[in-house]
Order: structure tokens, then C-alpha cells, then sequence
């Protein structure tokens, strides 16, 4: 790297505060590397691919049922009666407003794409599933 200038004269301590800088910035991308940042956890996404996988399989299954009349999308009315059978927290309010926040395409159905949305949400919002008496 670098040009051709002063190659006659003493370039080595022109050079010098600019190798300093050069220096420190493979020191921070060492650093970064060592820290192991996005890639790292990129990586170890992908390693978990085979229970998503899995998981995966279990949440077309979960839509099938969800889909009562089979047609291939999630109804309004299909995703509160499920909601309620399974006896989550979730209001009818809060039902419609998940709805609507996951039909991305706005035609009134949840297809399967939309419907991870929806489990994604679900997830995020539920706070103690397993333990509903827990907290006094
Ligand atoms: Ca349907
Ligand atoms: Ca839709």
C-alpha cells in the first residue's frame, strides 16, 4: 500500500505515524475478531438449522390446524377461536391487533409465512406461560 513519495529522502518517518494508525486498526479488527461479533452468531444460527427444522415442521402442523376450513390462510375468526382454545392471555382486541399486524399483504387471511410472524409475536409478548399462579 502507499504511493511512491520521497522515495530518495528518509520516507520511513513520514510513514511512521500512518503505520501507527494501520497498526491500530488491524489491532481493532483482531480485536473485533477475537469478540467474535455477527459472524460468530451468524454461524451459530445456521448450526441451528436442524431443531429449526424441526420446529418448523411443528408450526405447518400447528397452522393446519389453525386453518379450520382448510384454504390455506388463517381467518380472523380461525385465529381467535384458536387463540382461545388454547387458552392464551390475549384478548379478542389483542387477537384482532396481532391479526392485523401479521396479515403483511392486507388481504384478510394469514398465510403460512404470515403465521410465523405470529408465532414470533406470540412469543415475544407472552410473559410466564408455563407458570400462570406463580406471581402473587
Ligand atoms: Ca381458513
Ligand atoms: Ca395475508
Amino acid at each position: 500500500m502507499g504511493g511512491a513519495v520521497g522515495k530518495a529522502g528518509s520516507p520511513k518517518k513520514a510513514w511512521i505515524p500512518e503505520k501507527k494508525i494501520e497498526a491500530k486498526v488491524v489491532e481493532a479488527m483482531r480485536r473485533r475478531e477475537t469478540h467474535g461479533s455477527s459472524i460468530k452468531s451468524f454461524n451459530s444460527i445456521i448450526l441451528k438449522f436442524p431443531k429449526i427444522d424441526e420446529s418448523f415442521r411443528k408450526c405447518k402442523a400447528t397452522f393446519e390446524q389453525f386453518d379450520e376450513d382448510s384454504n390455506g390462510s388463517i381467518d380472523k375468526e380461525e385465529l381467535r377461536k384458536c387463540l382461545h382454545k388454547l387458552e392464551t392471555a390475549f384478548t379478542d382486541e389483542e387477537i384482532y391487533g396481532l391479526f392485523e399486524t401479521c396479515d403483511i399483504n392486507e388481504d384478510m387471511g394469514m398465510k403460512f409465512n404470515e403465521f410465523i410472524v405470529l408465532l414470533c409475536l406470540v412469543y415475544l409478548l407472552k410473559d410466564d406461560p408455563a407458570t400462570p399462579q406463580a406471581v402473587s
